[in-house]
């Protein structure tokens, strides 16, 4: 395994949902041993600390149903202007959420490196909404179609590029709860998906085999964003928005696992941990287990 130079950046994000507390969720990360477990692999790591965010109570909002749009494109834009100072020194950013809605920012800062970025999207819902198409108005429901140009302009505009991923270079993994606007999208768009129902089906050594094998032809660098909802709310309950029938941890770590072996990864996030939807903080420690894994740790 080849020893990394990792930057983790912190984004304590909670404004693209309505519950309290997935803005602590850099620091529950921390404290189960995020820095220390990468340390001992062999990588060295650089704590940038967590980026600024609006509180809460001072958001004002602007005339949309986007809820509170202003200050997550702000907090966007902080994380792409450093993501992307962090890949032009050659270092391998990992952040950490906050809500999913920071996926925007990431891309923004990741994709202008990658002529054909590919996304590993490995969540319980597609992140495909717009303001027309959400049901709930919360940005963290509307990342990837952000990301491939389809949204508020305030948002797809970050940067000032769009799109940051064509749909082509898009795999989605472990989805169990669309909209129909993101069915409809989907389809149009003609995204690769691995819902439940495939991985049931074909098991997980077979999806990370085809993944690997349809990105690794057309891309030059791959993101994974990893929500931790993704995953059943028995092995993470400290998400925002549990859905039963989830991957579950064993398949996930096989997944990194496999991840780590196919040397594609050049950025990744683990969003959604909220401590205080938590027992005794498990999820953390699952995202930072699941972390190992994608870097590289071995037992024997
Ligand atoms: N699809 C729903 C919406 O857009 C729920 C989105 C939920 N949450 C996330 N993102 N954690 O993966 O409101
Ligand atoms: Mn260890
Ligand atoms: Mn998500
Ligand atoms: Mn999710």
């Amino acid at each position: 395994m080849d020893k990394k130079r990792i930057s983790v950046i912190g984004v304590p994000m909670d404004l693209g949902q309505m519950r309290r507390g997935v803005d602590m969720g850099p620091s529950a990360i921390r404290y189960a041993g995020v820095i220390e477990h990468l340390e001992h692999l062999g990588h060295i790591i650089e704590d940038l600390g967590d980026i600024q965010i609006t509180p809460a109570e001072r958001v004002h909002t602007a005339e949309t149903n986007l809820r509170n749009l202003e200050a997550v494109a702000d907090g966007n834009t902080k994380l792409a202007d450093i993501v992307n100072n962090v890949i032009s020194n050659g270092d391998f950013p990992l952040i950490l959420g906050g809500d999913h809605s920071i996926a925007i920012g990431t891309l923004a800062g990741v994709s202008q490196h990658y002529k054909n970025l590919g996304v590993i999207w490995y969540d319980a819902h597609g992140d495909l909404n717009t303001g027309e198409t959400s049901p709930s108005g919360n940005i963290h429901g509307m990342p990837l179609a952000v990301s491939l140009g389809i949204g508020h302009p305030t948002l797809v505009n970050i940067h000032g590029y769009a799109p940051k991923v064509k749909p082509q270079n898009i795999v989605i993994i472990g989805a169990r709860s669309l909209d129909d606007g993101e069915c409809r999208l989907i389809k149009e768009k003609g995204i690769r998906v691995y819902t439940m129902h495939e991985i049931d089906r074909l098991g997980m050594t077979k999806i990370m085999e085809e993944t690997i094998q349809y990105l690794k032809e057309k891309t030059d660098g791959v993101h994974l964003s990893l929500d931790l909802d993704g995953l059943d709310p028995s092995d993470a309950p400290g998400v925002g928005t549990p859905v039963i029938g989830g991957l579950s941890y064993r398949e996930s770590h096989l997944a990194m696992e496999m991840l780590e072996e196919s040397e594609m990864i050049t950025s990744a996030e683990f969003v959604e941990v909220n401590p205080i939807l938590d027992e005794r903080n498990k999820t953390a420690t699952v995202a930072v287990a699941l972390m190992c894994s994608l870097f590289g740790e071995k037992l024997l």
